[in-house]
């Protein structure tokens, strides 16, 4: 097919949800008021590691309005990740919902219902908590010592949280021999918090026949299910999970949530509703960050910028719990063996415990953390060989049938293509060749710089995924399309119905979709690694594409013609070579001739391959070298998608991780005290995120350079890609500027204040 002959995919057509969600009448989870409706509340320790040697709740219960109350002798002593759902192979199954131990600052360690918010509150002032302190281990180095004390029974030992990962591949030593130039450094970043607007809420209620309904803001429906089934000893079919609107998850919903199982717990016992719902300090608290890491990186390069050797140990903080620590260490390290090509590579990757909040997934999913350091240490080369560094990643850049991350060659030259692109529309060579300085302001130095990235729809090792999707033709030509996939305000579900109205032969507006209850849609692995075009489109171009098969059938079953001769376009029947003779879907489907009306249901099961999305961003960065603030002043990033369904929407995942990524690189931090473990600055009065007053000038380029034969016409993920390539980008680009290289996030004003004094004593 060939772009002209698209009639709805690749148009930025009307989201479906769009009238809901800005008159504010779209419904989410926290919206959901049941009759005899009790909020619960959790109970969070303040001390990072600690035995729970006795708990009192005996006034807590007294209290007026209070409805029940759980400690850890009232809970089932299962662990979390229990599940059978296959996404629960990226995570570690350390986690009770309740124990008789404390792990970070700030985890649960009692819930309350009552009848109001301030009641439940109150009452968990009135828990008493007697806890034998414990040696708290508060950083990664503390965490690795010989002998440190051990936070979890579970797992290898010594704190990690996996056994190490080793990748090898080539002859290291002989690569580094081979090299003119070895550049070797120590790469770290700190903990964003993925300030999602809507805060976790989930609402149980219980039913005469034993069966759980339960609303929650997640990303993986039928994971929360099994879990909560598990935990609850139910079968799946007695737990039904519904997820409305979502104010945002960026990876970090697709866990799952110790109050999540204690609010199921607590409707069950008090045999009333109950809804728990954090505040932003709990999303901060027990949400789940991005993991903080350390990086070694040693490179080795030929005096033409070719790259001989890359060696590397990473170690990221998981925190508390392992949550999807296996995950993110996998796709990490893995992916740091890609990018630039490189045939001599070895690698040590682990993760470890702290008594720190937990660490999880989040947008980029230990990617972010690699090539951070991987993309500045390429510019370091670049510099030191004095060869362009846009043309030093062109020269390296992964290429047709090299080998991705996840085993599979890769296909096209998707990043090769960004950053030609983008040297072309971001003038490099102008830009390059510009002063630094900025007549408006003589404390002012402007630099610019480029940061590159790759990453899978679909490429979680170890996971057997599946998508699938249902397409319903009701008897008068209207669609329904299920899916499970949440719709987490990405307009994934747009694009969805965009590729069944484009595949069946009807009109996008004829198309509504029904997502996110899990006794009526088809099963869902969960809306994660920029997979729900990818992978759930798949599915339904599938389903779409069977569908019109038996249409096309009844149609031409009324008109008297063979199938092979109609042709379905916007929901109308047309036969070959008799213009006059049509037929409308509705008239297709609704009684005639003795033939009933009919409805048709059809289902679309795929079982992806893994592919690759690229991007390349260019940026513009001012210093002021008399306050060190960082301003990032624009941004060209050149992004390869394969095929764009909803142009806009891709547009706006890319803004939107840029934005992230702005925060992640210059100002965002969750800070914890690494003497007590205490959060420093939980919550968005000290925690700054970017704001569209902070947004650079973005001109977003979406090629569509490289298409995945495993997705629908091309199509790849978007999602999390955008928010890997900024942060170097913007760290090479401060060094364009002031000369001065940071290797860590965030790169502060204070950052850029001691790094030009230094830099003039030498
Ligand atoms: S961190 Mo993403 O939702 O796979």
């Amino acid at each position: 097919m060939t772009k002209q002959d698209f009639r709805i995919v690749g148009k930025s057509v009307k989201r479906q949800d769009v009238i809901e969600k800005v008159t504010g009448e779209g419904r989410y989870t926290g919206d959901y008021h049941l009759p005899g409706l009790l909020h619960g509340k959790i109970k969070r320790a303040e001390i990072a590691h600690a035995r729970i040697k006795h708990i009192d709740v005996s006034k807590a219960l007294a209290y007026p309005g209070v409805k029940a109350v759980l400690t850890h002798h009232d809970v089932p002593k299962v662990l979390h990740y229990g599940s059978p759902h296959p996404r629960s192979a990226s995570c570690t199954k350390d986690q009770y919902i309740l124990e008789d131990k404390v792990r970070f600052w700030g985890e649960g360690v009692a819930a309350v219902a009552a009848v109001s918010e301030e009641i439940a509150d109150e009452a968990l002032d009135l828990i008493e908590v007697e806890y034998e302190p414990l040696p708290a281990v508060l950083d990664i180095d503390a965490a690795q010592q010989p002998g440190a004390p051990l936070i979890h029974d579970v797992g290898p030992g010594g704190n990690l949280v996996i056994p190490p990962v080793h990748i090898e591949r080539g002859d290291v030593e002989a690569g580094f021999a081979e090299a003119d130039l070895i550049l070797e450094g120590v790469f770290e970043g700190g903990r964003p918090v993925p300030t999602y607007m809507e805060p976790n809420v989930c609402v149980a209620d219980w039913d005469g026949s034993g069966k759980l309904t339960f609303w929650t803001s997640t990303q993986t429906s039928f994971m929360v299910r099994g879990a909560l089934a598990e935990v609850l000893d139910l079968p799946q079919n007695k737990v039904r999970v519904l997820v409305d609107h979502m104010g945002g998850g960026f990876g970090a919903k697709q866990d799952l949530f110790q109050h999540e199982f204690l609010c199921a717990l607590l409707a069950r016992q008090c045999r009333r509703p109950v809804k728990m719902e954090f505040t932003r300090k709990e999303t901060f608290i027990a949400g789940r960050s991005r993991h903080p890491f350390r990086m070694w990186l040693k490179q080795g390069f030929r005096k033409d910028g070719t790259l001989t050797a890359r060696d590397m140990k990473i170690v990221y903080e998981s925190g508390a719990y392992g949550s999807h620590s296996p995950g993110v260490t996998n796709v990490g390290t893995a992916s740091a063996t890609s990018l630039y090509r490189c045939p001599n590579v070895r690698l040590d990757g682990r993760a470890v415990y702290t008594n720190t909040p937990i660490a999880g997934a989040y947008r980029g999913y230990g990617v972010v953390q690699t090539y951070f350091a991987i993309d500045i240490q390429i510019d370091e080369a670049a510099e030191r060989l004095g060869i362009d560094p846009a043309q030093m990643r062109l020269l390296n850049a992964v290429r047709e049938g090299d080998i991705a991350p996840s085993g599979h060659p890769i296909v096209g030259r998707g990043l090769e293509a960004c950053i030609s692109r983008g040297i072309e529309a971001f003038d490099w060579p102008g830009k390059r060749a510009a002063g630094r300085g900025d007549p408006a302001n003589p404390a002012i130095r402007k630099g610019w710089g480029i940061g590159c990235e790759m990453h899978g729809s679909s490429a979680y090792p170890g996971i057997r995924e599946q998508g699938n999707a249902t397409v319903k033709m009701n008897e008068d030509g209207s669609v329904t399309l299920l899916t499970g996939a949440a719709g987490l305000g990405t307009g994934a579900h747009t694009a969805l119905a965009q590729i069944v109205a484009e595949e069946l032969g009807v009109t996008f507006e004829s198309v509504s979709v029904v997502h996110g209850d899990t006794d009526v849609v088809p099963w869902d692995i969960g809306a994660f690694a920029s997979h729900t075009t990818y992978l759930v489109g798949s599915a339904a171009k599938m389903a779409a594409a069977d569908l019109r098969q038996r249409v096309l059938a009844r149609a031409a079953e009324r008109l008297q013609e063979s199938p092979e001769h109609l042709a379905m376009v916007d929901g109308v029947i047309t036969v070959q070579g008799k213009p006059g003779q049509t037929l409308t879907v509705a008239e297709a489907m609704g009684p005639s001739r003795g033939i009933p009306a009919e409805h048709l249901i059809a289902n679309g099961t795929y079982m992806p391959t893994k592919s690759y999305s690229f991007a390349a961003h260019f940026v513009e960065v001012a210093v002021d070298t008399e306050t060190g603030i960082i301003e990032c002043r624009k941004v060209v990033p050149v992004h390869d998608v394969g095929r764009v369904i909803h142009p806009i929407a891709a547009q706006g995942q890319i803004e939107g991780g840029i934005q992230q990524g702005i925060g992640h690189t210059l100002t965002e931090d969750y800070i914890i005290d690494r003497s007590t473990g205490r959060s420093l600055n939980a919550g968005l009065v000290d925690y700054k995120m970017p704001l569209s007053m902070d947004m650079p000038d973005i001109d977003t380029i979406i090629l569509e350079a490289a298409p995945d034969p495993g997705g629908p016409w091309g199509a790849k993920g978007v999602g999390e890609d955008p928010i890997i390539a900024i942060g170097p980008a913007i760290a090479n680009a401060v060094h364009d500027a002031i000369g001065v290289r940071f290797h860590h996030y965030p790169i502060t004003p204070e950052d850029v204040l001691n790094g030009l004094r230094q830099k003039q004593e030498n």
